[in-house]
């Protein structure tokens, strides 16, 4: 087997932290959820300093896994205090909360990516990223080696 087939097969995301069913995603499972593309996008830092140019992006919806968990099993006064904590291989974390999910433009545009132009990602990206591409400069909650979800009632 190529060693990016194996790492893409053993590509898996853990959601953990105050959900009613923590979970574990290998990618087959991720690719079964409903699919959502975006693109083309510009990929800048805060400072300015562009990062990337992407013509197609696809992926799933950061609700559609989080709605795996039963999240939507807590009371709306719980949810409105939760907290999304995207992390990436090197300790790298993107933050959410539930409101923006849920209940802003934010949402539809957070994905969890396995897919560019087609192709699955690149080393430097994957085997998962993650995107919130409703944000003003992408970079910031454009994250690399996507391998952790965790959700915290503050
Ligand atoms: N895993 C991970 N993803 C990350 C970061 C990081 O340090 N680690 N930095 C973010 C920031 S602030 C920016 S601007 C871009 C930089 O993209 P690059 O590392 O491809 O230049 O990645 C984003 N995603
Ligand atoms: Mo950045």
């Amino acid at each position: 087997m190529k060693s990016e087939t194996l790492q893409r097969s053993a590509a898996a995301l853990c959601v953990t932290g105050d959900v009613p069913n923590a979970l574990s995603l290998d990618l087959a499972q991720l690719e079964a959820l409903p699919h959502h593309a975006l693109g083309p996008i510009d990929i800048a830092c805060m400072t300015g300093r562009p990062v990337a140019h992407v013509d197609r992006y696809a992926g799933v919806r950061l609700t559609d896994v989080l709605d795996a968990t039963g999240l939507a099993q807590l009371h709306r006064s719980e949810l409105k205090r939760c907290i999304v904590v995207a992390s990436g291989r090197d300790g790298y974390q993107a933050l959410f909360s539930w409101c923006e999910l849920y209940n802003s433009p934010i949402g539809a545009q957070a994905l969890i990516l396995f897919e560019r132009n087609g192709e699955p990602l690149d080393d430097h990206l994957g085997p998962l990223a993650l995107i919130s591409a409703a944000d003003t400069h992408l970079g910031p909650r454009h994250l690399r080696h996507l391998d952790g979800l965790a959700v915290r009632r503050l």
